[in-house]
């Protein structure tokens, strides 16, 4: 459970970090199955034009450690805690940076697409990003602002980012926008060990930049939207916009 002060924390700055939230066994139990996970050929895995593994999507229907974290306790409950009630899981995927690789995202937000793309009521949905690796400031790590979701729903930029394939497009929000955001509210970007989780609200204006490090990263991101929240007018593939809106149990409870 998190703590008042962690939830009042979420509900102001729209982003709550907590270091080392899953043990470096937990995550150690994902990554053995990345190899096998890059090294597959299916509509799932993203790849950039000039190769790079960029996106995999819909982890569960592929990779049996995935399938089971996506069922892990601290992530359901977390999730439930935040959004206040019964959750399900709108998109499972881990955004793979190479070293030294081209992938960046410009400024967005991701209720931009949700609302857009997948006919989500409301903005009743969150990013739980777990670390798989450690995330440091060479790597590519992700931006926020925090309590940039207080402003709501800012018109944005339907854009396809240089490098992804062109059924990804981002909800890109413009240079005058994100002037006046960062002057009012900063920018972080939290660093941090494997298993280190940052929390941000669908709203919560975001953006990273290419890995210039010679190691990986891979962020991987179970996004929870509140059953009761399900999307109404999806346009995107069932595995970037889920279509089983039945209420996640975790592991223990389904014992
Ligand atoms: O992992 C990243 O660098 C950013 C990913 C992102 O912003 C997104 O998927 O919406």
């Amino acid at each position: 459970m998190l703590t008042q002060q962690q939830v009042e924390k979420y509900e102001r700055d729209g982003l709550l970090v907590l270091p080392s939230f899953f043990s470096a066994e937990e995550i150690g139990a994902l990554m053995a199955d990345m190899p096998r996970i890059v090294a597959m050929d299916r509509p799932e895995i993203a790849k950039s034009a000039a190769g790079e593994t960029c996106a995999a999507l819909a982890l569960h229907r592929y990779s049996p450690p995935f399938e089971r974290f996506m069922r892990n306790g601290k992530l359901i409950d977390t999730a439930r805690q935040l959004l206040g009630g019964e959750i399900y899981c709108h998109q499972y995927k881990i955004v793979c940076k190479d070293p030294m690789g081209t992938l960046d995202f410009p400024w967005h937000q991701d209720y931009g697409n949700w609302q857009d793309l997948d006919g989500m009521p409301a903005p009743m949905a969150l990013n739980i990003s777990v670390y798989l690796d450690p995330v440091t400031e060479f790597n590519g790590p992700v931006a926020f602002i925090p309590g940039s979701h207080r402003r709501g729903r800012i018109p944005s930029l339907a854009e396809t980012p240089a490098g992804l394939a062109e059924t990804t497009t981002l909800a890109r929000l413009n240079r005058p926008v994100i002037e006046e955001l960062v002057n009012e509210f900063g920018i972080v970007s939290p660093k941090g060990p494997t298993g280190t989780v940052a929390i941000f609200h669908g709203l919560t204006a975001h953006a990273s930049t290419p890995n210039i490090s010679p190691w990986t990263r891979h962020i991987l991101y179970f996004t929870a939207n509140r059953v009761s929240n399900a999307i109404g007018r999806p346009t995107r593939p069932d595995y970037v916009a889920h279509r089983d809106f039945a209420a996640l149990t975790s592991e223990t409870e389904a014992a």
